[in-house]
């Protein structure tokens, strides 16, 4: 039996935090001999939002050291940078043409996010999700392990891949395009910002203090952690839906110790308190990141390793993206050269 296909990418839009990591790239880690991986550092997803064409290049190579740090192997897994395959932007055009308007109006995280761009919003923000659709398309992926906030997203790239299979394939016995599956473990699916736990923890968030970066040395961990907003309560419990702070340091407790809910409940029982479990959690913070920083420099500093990581990643994804592209614009009936 072949293996299924898995496809995912995060934004090279900053650094990257602990929520990335426990919401996406650790469950690409775990999975990844079971699967056919093909993991991508989505540049072109960068320009939706106001950027620094001084920093792109930079934190496009940090991000793809980083998916390598956090355990993705380049012998299992197909790593890329989504720019340097030029049919992610082809198929994106083919696909903006059957999309209606009104399915990327809806868009959550468009709203949202136009919302905190103000006068800044470009049109590339709304096609966002479009541009996902084709990344997740042109590889034929079967699984998309991504966080809780993308799973509106994967709906709409299901409904393109209905519109596209029904208009322009109807007559086929193997569907053009393959229906890819969500994969959102509950665990760690919604890291909470540390200074709100009602907002998720984000790259594109000002201040620095909201988040964890996987590349924190231990005393800015301690910092960030010492200062992040909890309440009065001395108790510590989870799923208070008044304290949402609260629910959401325990669980990072919990996933990161690798301990049950219960476990750490009981545990948190005998404390007096945020002073007691601050420290606790800085220190299960930090040793759970070490291992990734050190494997991080180690990939940096080996001269041409990451280059030759990219190439052979940028062969292999394209040679299946082309084809699938070439199929797509057969069906569409264009005259192929
Ligand atoms: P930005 O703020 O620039 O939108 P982001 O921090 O939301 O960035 P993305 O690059 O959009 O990060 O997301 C990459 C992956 O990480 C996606 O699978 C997304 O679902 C997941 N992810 C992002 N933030 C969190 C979070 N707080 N908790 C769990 N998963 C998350
Ligand atoms: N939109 C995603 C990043 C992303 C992605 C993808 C994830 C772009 N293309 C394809 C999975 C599959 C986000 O996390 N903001």
């Amino acid at each position: 039996m072949p293996k299924q296909r898995i496809l995912s990418g995060v934004q090279p839009t900053g650094n990257l935090h602990i929520g990335n990591y426990l919401g996406a790239i650790r469950n690409w880690v775990e999975n990844q001999v079971n699967y056919e991986n093909f993991f991508c550092v989505v540049d072109l997803h960068a320009l939706t939002a106001p950027h620094n064409p001084n920093e792109l290049a930079e934190h496009t190579r940090r991000t793809a050291a980083l998916y390598i740090a956090c355990g993705i192997d380049p012998q299992q897994s197909t790593i890329f940078v989504q720019s340097h395959i030029s049919a992610h932007a082809e198929l994106t055009w083919l696909l903006n043409c059957i999309t209606p308007l009104n399915w990327l109006e809806r868009m959550i995280q468009f709203k949202e996010k136009a919302i905190k761009q103000g006068e800044n919003v470009n049109a590339g923000l709304l096609d966002y999700p479009v541009l996902m659709a084709s990344d997740i398309l042109l590889y034929q992926a079967d699984l998309v392990p991504v966080g809780e906030d993308q799973k509106q997203h994967l709906e709409l790239t299901r409904d393109i891949v209905v519109r596209f299979n029904d208009q322009f394939g109807s007559d086929r016995d193997v569907p053009i395009l393959k229906l890819p599956e969500p994969l959102i473990r509950k665990e760690g699916a919604r890291v909470m910002s540390l200074t709100d736990g009602t907002s998720k923890m984000s790259k594109s968030d000002p201040s620095e203090m909201s988040r964890i970066h996987l590349l924190d040395d231990a005393d800015t961990i301690a910092k960030k952690i010492k200062r992040c907003k909890t309440d009065t309560i001395r108790e510590l419990e989870f799923d208070n839906p008044d304290r949402p702070e609260c629910h959401n340091l325990l669980s990072l407790y919990a996933i990161l110790s690798g301990k049950t809910k219960e476990a750490v409940q009981a545990e948190c029982a005998d404390m007096r308190g945020w002073g007691d479990f601050k420290p606790l959690l800085a220190e299960t913070v930090i040793n759970s990141l070490q291992p990734i920083q050190t494997k991080y420099y180690e990939v940096v500093n080996e001269k041409g390793y990451l280059d030759r990581v990219l190439k052979a990643g940028r062969e292999k994804a394209g040679a299946i993206a082309f084809e699938t592209l070439k199929q797509v614009k057969s069906a569409l009936g264009f005259l192929l050269p």
